[in-house]
């Protein structure tokens, strides 16, 4: 599939420090040291509706992560699918009586123009499930020879017990796995599973839905072993950072882990997860099934400057979780008109301990508010918001304006 066009980014004259972020499975902070490209993976959309500011801020954090590599000296290999066949697109399509086709195509399109605005990096394979569907059959009889799958009906379930590191991405206890498997879209009580956890890797046709062929019949795949299949295939084994929302926690990216374990045994599927927090609207986490969403492009149609959104995200860490509002965006649009006033003097305070700085928040599990505030303050002290302004450095816009794109995205 077809990504996006990267945006310029600048190449700053200092390296960043290397890159340490918190791992959900560990539960600590691990410093990142990549053997050669980093190796990226992040999980896309499913493409039945328009982007929001939920999906916004997990895709512009994770750029953070790409950007701060880069800043560190190392080549990324960023990897995204999109998942273009699965429930909630189909019965999106079938709702609003539109080819699922149509729907997934149109809604990718819209994502990529978003992404493009956002100036979020491209990944270097952007990867669909229905263009995937051999090299999911594939891993799927990898599997099977493991002697890790079964039917149910015409269905093929995964068996979690395949994988002795089973439940070591979340660390969450059964009852919980049990509870978030059934509230993700998971089948607990699904009579002849081996195990209530079993999850789907290949669905058999049913009526109306789309379905290719098999060596277990026509069907189409289950939604974790795309991911699996996808990476395994772009990245291999024991990537460096396995990225999504903390809504993927369990049971999406334990399934992708345990797939991938059993394929290729000995190596843990990732060497880091990583979460991003929830975004929520109206006292709710902002999704596509509750409905409360702000889109994108609708800001954007309605000339707000994408540099302004993408400012109003990066005032939140990444892994918090933080309710939207119009006054976020407000006051980012304030901020970014002060940020531009003072770049657009050419001279002013010292940059060089602010970039020393940005870099340095960056570097520490993406701390883009760390980041923020060291620019905030060099704009105060450039306009002289509290006292005299200071203008003792000659070249400090220059250096100020690299730093906030390399690092941050925001182009000045
Ligand atoms: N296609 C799957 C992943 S393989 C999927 O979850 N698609 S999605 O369209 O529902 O979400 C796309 C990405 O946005 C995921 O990483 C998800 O964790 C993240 N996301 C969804 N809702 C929010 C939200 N409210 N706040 C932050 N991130 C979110
Ligand atoms: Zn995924």
């Amino acid at each position: 599939m077809r990504a996006w066009n990267p945006p310029t980014i600048p190449t700053l004259p200092v390296t960043a420090p290397a890159v340490s972020l918190h791992d959900t499975s560990s539960g600590r902070q691990v410093t990142t040291s990549p053997d050669g490209p980093a190796r990226l993976y992040v999980c896309g959309i499913t493409p039945y509706d328009a982007t929001h500011l939920g999906h916004a801020a997990t895709y512009v954090g994770f750029d953070l992560l790409n950007r701060a590599w880069r800043n560190a000296g190392h080549d990324v290999t960023y990897v995204q699918n999109v998942t273009d066949v699965d429930d909630p697109l189909l019965e999106r399509a079938t709702k609003v009586n539109i080819d699922w086709v149509e729907l997934a195509e149109r809604e990718t399109e819209l994502f990529r123009q978003d992404m493009q605005a956002l100036r979020v990096l491209p990944p270097a394979a952007y990867i669909g499930a229905v263009e995937s569907i051999p090299v999911v059959i594939d891993l799927i009889q990898v599997l099977e020879r493991a002697g890790a799958v079964y039917q149910v009906e015409q269905d093929l379930y995964f068996s979690v017990t395949a994988d002795g590191a089973f439940g070591e991405e979340s660390g969450f206890d059964r009852d919980t796995m049990l509870s978030l498997f059934a509230e993700r879209g998971g089948d607990p009580d699904r009579a002849g599973k081996r195990d209530p956890l079993d999850c789907v890797v290949w669905r058999g046709e049913r009526p109306g839905e789309p379905s290719w062929p098999s060596p277990w019949g026509a069907g189409r795949p289950g939604w974790h072993i795309e991911c699996a299949a996808i990476a395994l295939t772009h990245l291999g084994s024991g990537i460096d950072v396995q990225g999504g929302g903390s809504d993927l926690v369990f049971p999406h990216h334990e399934m992708c882990a345990g797939h991938a374990q059993v394929a290729r045994p000995g190596t843990s599927f990732a060497q880091v997860y990583s979460h991003a927090g929830m975004v929520g609207y109206d006292g709710e986490k902002m999704s596509k099934s509750r409905g409360n969403l702000v889109f994108v492009s609708a800001l954007r149609n309605s000339d707000i400057d994408p540099m302004a959104i993408r400012l109003a995200l990066l005032r939140h860490h990444f892994r918090s979780d933080w309710e939207w509002t119009d006054a976020e965006l407000f006051e980012a649009l304030d901020s970014l008109a002060q940020w531009r006033k003072a770049a657009a003097l050419g001279t002013g305070a010292p940059a060089a301990p602010v970039v020393e700085e940005v870099l340095a928040a960056v570097a520490d599990d993406l701390d883009a508010p760390r980041a923020v505030a060291a620019i905030d303050a060099w704009v105060a002290a450039t306009l002289g918001v509290d006292g005299l302004a200071d203008t003792s450095d000659p070249d400090a816009a220059v250096a100020i304006i690299a730093v906030a794109d390399a690092a941050l995205g925001i182009q000045l």
